[in-house]
């Protein structure tokens, strides 16, 4: 049996990452596969528990640190419990965030460079990398504009600006330097135009699932 294929979609707060994954799910299942959607921080119960200290407020001092091995604390979990034996038994796998948000917010956000989480990276996933990523990019001011209208910003969601143009900086600059593996979708417009750009990004990795 073939191994399955992997699929992560990354982005800043209100990039549009719920869309797009109703629309990656959508268009598999119209070629006849049944994706297991997942997520992270989470995906497992270890996971999901591991994400409520991470979203939760009243652990605003965090170190850097810390946080960093507690998202990756839960992609071990992840991986070794979900991802992993999904993919082995020829299973798709669909993940709202993957290890590029960790270079993103751990790596620029907080400031702990690439290194740090490329040595995480390494230990933690031996290899492991996605088929595909698809980056959704958004100016930060529109992004938070659009998560502002829930009514309770969780711990990342209260960062500065300049937390996240540092992290934007950091896909940008990823999706550059990885074009086997990652795409930029202009998210910036309206719901159906990113819908219609996602589909065009699978059709040219997946084309010949078609
Ligand atoms: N994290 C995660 C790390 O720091 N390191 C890591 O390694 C990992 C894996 C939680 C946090 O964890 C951090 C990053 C995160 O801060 P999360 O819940 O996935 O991760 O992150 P959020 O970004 O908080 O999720 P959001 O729900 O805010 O983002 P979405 O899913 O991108 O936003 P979405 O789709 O819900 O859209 C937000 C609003 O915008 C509207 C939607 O209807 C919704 O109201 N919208 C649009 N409006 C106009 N035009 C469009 N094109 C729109 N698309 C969506």
């Amino acid at each position: 049996m073939s191994r399955g294929r992997f699929i992560t979609i990354e982005g800043l707060e209100g990039a549009g990452k719920t869309t797009a994954m109703a629309a990656v799910e959508a268009w598999l299942q119209a070629r006849g596969i049944d994706p297991l959607m997942t997520r992270e921080p989470g995906g497992t119960p270890v996971g999901e528990a591991v994400r409520g200290l991470l979203l939760d407020h009243t652990y605003h001092g965090m170190t850097a640190k810390a946080e960093a091995l507690l998202v990756f604390a839960a992609r071990a979990e992840h991986l070794e419990q979900v991802i992993t034996p999904a993919l082995e038994a020829g299973r798709w796998v669909v993940s709202d965030r993957f290890t590029d948000a960790s270079y993103a917010y751990q790596g620029g956000g907080r400031g702990l460079g690439e290194a740090r989480i490329e040595a995480l990276e390494r230990w933690v996933q031996d290899g492991l990398r996605p088929d595909l990523t698809l980056y959704l990019d958004v100016p930060v001011a529109r992004g938070l504009e659009r998560a502002a209208t829930r009514s309770d910003p969780d711990r990342f969601e209260s960062e500065r600006e300049g937390f996240f143009e540092r992290a934007r900086g950091v896909y940008r600059r990823r999706c550059a330097e990885h074009p086997e593996r990652m795409r930029l979708i202009d998210a910036s417009g309206e719901v159906e135009a990113v819908r219609r750009r996602i589909e065009a990004a699978l059709a040219l990795s997946f084309g010949e699932s078609e």
